[in-house]
C-alpha cells in the first residue's frame, strides 16, 4: 500500500470512531447503537433462549428472542437454498448456490463464479438451477452441523454448504447423469463402523439417457440407463456409479452405513406417461455400499466415454445370486414417490403416489436377502397400509409414528408403523391410522424436527404445500407456496401457523439450533488473495491492471482509480472492518458489477475496462451514517 492509501485507512478509521462516538453522544445514530447492542449478544442470546422456552406451544417468537430451530430448505427452480427459524417461519437468509445473486455477488466475482464452474471465456457455464433437497451431514446418526448439501436437478450437480458461514464451498457435475433428483449422505462407513460420520453422498438419476448421451441411440429409449453416484463428501469427487434398471427419484440412507436405496417410478423404462404408469408395481432399489466399493477395488468395473469415474452393472441381469448381488428391486406400490428412513434405524417408507398405500420394508430382511437368507426381495416388505390418496413423503416422530404428505387428499395423515405391521400380519384390530389433518393444499414434502436423525423430538412438522390458493393476499397469478407448521407433540397434530415461501420450496430439515455453530467474522488469512496495507494500490503488467483494495467504513482505500480503455481491470476487495455485521457493498455502474465484502473477507472481479468514462465505484451495502458518501472515482481514459 502506498502511502496515501494507508493514510487514508487510517483516516477513515479515525474518521468513523470520531463519528460514532460523537453521534453516540448525541444519542441520534441508530448505526452507533446498533453496533454498541451487537458486541453483547452472548447476553441477548441468553435471554432469547430462556424466552423460546417460555413461547412454546405457539408459533409466535417474541422480538429479541430466538427461535428454536433452524430449517435449511430448497427453493426448487430458483436455484437458491434458504434458512428460516422455527416456529416464527422467519427467513433467516437466502443461500445463493446454482443461481445468481446480485445482493451477495454470487456468480459476480471470480470466487464463485470458479465454485459455479466457468467457460473457456470466463463465463458461467451454467446460470439456472433447481434444488430439491437439502440434507446435513451426519455424526453419530444426527447432524454434526459440519456441512448441507443440495442437489441441482436440471444440470446434475450436488453443492455443499459450510455450516459455519452458510456459504456453498463446492459444487461437482454428476457425469453421465440426468435429472438428478434424490440426494443423501450416508451416515457411517459400511466397513468400518468407526467412521460413524459422513463420508459419502449418493445421487439418484431420474431420466435414463443414452451413455454416453452422444448422439448415439436417440430412437431407442430401450438402449437409454440411468445412473447412481457416489460422491466423496469431502472431496466432492465422484467415487463412482451403478447403472440401474429403471430410474431413481428420492434417495435414502441407513444408520448403519451398509445400505442406500431410492424409489423406482418408471421400472418400465417407458420413455412416455402411459408406459411409466403401465405397471402395478413399481420398485425400491437397494445398493449394497460395501460389495459395490469392492467390485470398484477389484478393477471389475467400465466407464462411459470420456469419464473416468468407475460404473458398475447394478441391473437385475448381472445381479442374479442374491450372495454376490450389489442391488436388491423391492417391488413396492405403483410409481412411488418418496423414501424416507425411520429414526430407530429399522425401515425404509416408500410411498405409492398411484397407489394409496405406504410400503415398509424392513432393513434387517434386506441385509438377510443380500445374505441368500429371504426368498425373494418383497419378503423384505413387512408393512403396506392404506393410508390415504396420492401418498408422497413421509416424517416420523420418534415415537413410532409416520405422517405422510397426501397429494391428492390435501393431508397429512399419521400413521403408526407398528400397528401397520401388526395388521399386515393379520392383526384385524390394529389401529394403524390415528388422524389425518387437511393442510392446504396439495402437499409436497413434509419435515419433522430433527425427523431424519436418531435425535427425532416429534415437536414440529412442515408440511410444504404446493398450492396455496386463497390463502394469502392475492397477488397476481403466481401465488406463493404455503410453508405449513404443525405441532405434533401432542396426541393430536395441531396446525399453528402458515407462512409464504416463494416458489417453489421442496424438501427441508429442521434442525435443533444448539447443532449449528457459525462464525460471524472471517479470518482475513483464510483468503490467499486478501488486500493488506502493504499490498493495497494499484498495479500494471502490460494491459492487465490490478486493483487491490480495502474498506473501512465509509472510505474505500483508493478515492481515485484510473486505467485505461482496452484494460483488463481485475478489483480485490478486502474488508478490513471487524465489527459484527459491517458488510460493504461494491457497485461498479455500466459494468455490471455488484457484489458484498463481510467482515475481514476478501472478493475479486475481473472485467474489461471498455467504456471510457467516470464512474462511481459505491457501497451497496448500508454500513454506516457515511454509506451514500461511500464512493470513489473509477476513471476509465479514452
Ligand atoms: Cu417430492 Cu423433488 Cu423431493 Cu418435490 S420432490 S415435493
Ligand atoms: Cu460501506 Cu455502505
Ligand atoms: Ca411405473
Amino acid at each position: 500500500m502506498d502511502s496515501k492509501n494507508k493514510e487514508l485507512a487510517d483516516e477513515s478509521t479515525s474518521a468513523r470512531r470520531g463519528f460514532l462516538s460523537k453521534s453516540a453522544a448525541l444519542g441520534v445514530a441508530g448505526v452507533a447503537a446498533g453496533l454498541t447492542a451487537c458486541k453483547d449478544d452472548a447476553g441477548a442470546a441468553k435471554g432469547a433462549a430462556a424466552g423460546a422456552a417460555k413461547a412454546a406451544g405457539g408459533h409466535e417468537v417474541a422480538p429479541g428472542q430466538l427461535d428454536e430451530y433452524y430449517a435449511f430448505i430448497s427453493s426448487g427452480h430458483s436455484g437458491e437454498m434458504r434458512a428460516l427459524g422455527l416456529p416464527s417461519g422467519r427467513t433467516l437468509k437466502r443461500i445463493p448456490v446454482f443461481n445468481i445473486d446480485c445482493m451477495v455477488g454470487w456468480g459476480v466475482t471470480n470466487e464463485s463464479k470458479a465454485i459455479m464452474g466457468t467457460k473457456a471465456d470466463g463465463s458461467l457455464k451454467y446460470t439456472t438451477g433447481d434444488t430439491h433437497h437439502v440434507h446435513g451431514s451426519y455424526k453419530d446418526g444426527t447432524y454434526d452441523g459440519r456441512w448441507l448439501f443440495v442437489n441441482d436437478k436440471i444440470h446434475s450437480r450436488l453443492a455443499r454448504v459450510r455450516m459455519d458461514t452458510m456459504e456453498c464451498d463446492k459444487i461437482v457435475e454428476l457425469p453421465n447423469v440426468m435429472g438428478f433428483h434424490g440426494m443423501f449422505p450416508d451416515k457411517c462407513d459400511p466397513v468400518d463402523s468407526k467412521i460413524n460420520y459422513t463420508t459419502r453422498v449418493f445421487c439418484g438419476g431420474e431420466f435414463h439417457i443414452p451413455l454416453p448421451n452422444d448422439g448415439r441411440d436417440l430412437e431407442d429409449p430401450s438402449k437409454w440407463g440411468a445412473l447412481f453416484s457416489c460422491v466423496n463428501a469431502e472431496t466432492m469427487e465422484l467415487m463412482w456409479q451403478v447403472r440401474v434398471d429403471g430410474n431413481m427419484d428420492l434417495v435414502a440412507t441407513s444408520y448403519d452405513g451398509k445400505l442406500a436405496a431410492s424409489n423406482q417410478y418408471n421400472t418400465e423404462n417407458a420413455a412416455d406417461l402411459s408406459g411409466m404408469m403401465s405397471s402395478e408395481r413399481d420398485a425400491c432399489v437397494f445398493f449394497n455400499v460395501e460389495r459395490i466399493e469392492k467390485l470398484v477395488k477389484d478393477g471389475k468395473f467400465t466407464t462411459i466415454a470420456g469419464s473416468k469415474v468407475p460404473v458398475v452393472d447394478g441391473r437385475a441381469a448381472a445381479n442374479g445370486d442374491p450372495k454376490t448381488a450389489i442391488t436388491c428391486y423391492v417391488p413396492v406400490g405403483k410409481n412411488p414417490h418418496g423414501v424416507n428412513a425411520s429414526p430407530d434405524g429399522k425401515y425404509f417408507v416408500c410411498s405409492g403416489k398411484l397407489s394409496p398405500t405406504a410400503t415398509v420394508i424392513d432393513l434387517a430382511l434386506v441385509a438377510k436377502w443380500f445374505a441368500g437368507e429371504v426368498k425373494t426381495p418383497r419378503d423384505t416388505v413387512v408393512a403396506e397400509p392404506e393410508i390415504g390418496l396420492g401418498p408422497l413423503h413421509t416424517a416420523f416422530d420418534g415415537k413410532g409414528n409416520a405422517y405422510t404428505s397426501l397429494f391428492l387428499d390435501s393431508q397429512c395423515v399419521k400413521w403408526n408403523v407398528d400397528a401397520a405391521i401388526a395388521q399386515f400380519k393379520g392383526d384385524k384390530n390394529a389401529k394403524v391410522i390415528l388422524e389425518k389433518l387437511d393442510v392446504h393444499y396439495q402437499p409436497g414434502h413434509n419435515y419433522s424436527s430433527m425427523g431424519e436423525t436418531k435425535q427425532a423430538d416429534g415437536k414440529y412438522l412442515n408440511s410444504g404445500n404446493k398450492f396455496s390458493k386463497d390463502r394469502f393476499l392475492p397477488i397476481g397469478p403466481l401465488h406463493p407456496e404455503t410453508e405449513q407448521l404443525i405441532d405434533i407433540s401432542g396426541a393430536n397434530m395441531k396446525l399453528i401457523a402458515d407462512h409464504t415461501a416463494y416458489s417453489e420450496p421442496h424438501d427441508g430439515i429442521i434442525v435443533r439450533r444448539d447443532v449449528v455453530k457459525t462464525r460471524q467474522i472471517y479470518n482475513m488469512d483464510d483468503f490467499p488473495n486478501a488486500v493488506k496495507p502493504e499490498t493495497a494500490g494499484i498495479e500494471r503488467k502490460g494491459n492487465k491492471v490490478h486493483v487491490r483494495l480495502m474498506s473501512v467504513a465509509p472510505a474505500y482505500s483508493m478515492p481515485v482509480i484510473k486505467v485505461k480503455k482496452g484494460d483488463e481491470v481485475t478489483i480485490t476487495l478486502t474488508n478490513h472492518d471487524k465489527v459484527e455485521d459491517l458488510a460493504h457493498g461494491c457497485a461498479l455502474p455500466t459494468y455490471n458489477i455488484n457484489f458484498i465484502v463481510n467482515p475481514q473477507e476478501t472478493k475479486s472481479v475481473t472485467f474489461k475496462a471498455d467504456h471510457a468514462g467516470a464512474f462511481w465505484l459505491y457501497c451497496t451495502h448500508f454500513c454506516h451514517a457515511l454509506h451514500l458518501e461511500m464512493r470513489s472515482r473509477f476513471l476509465v481514459e479514452a
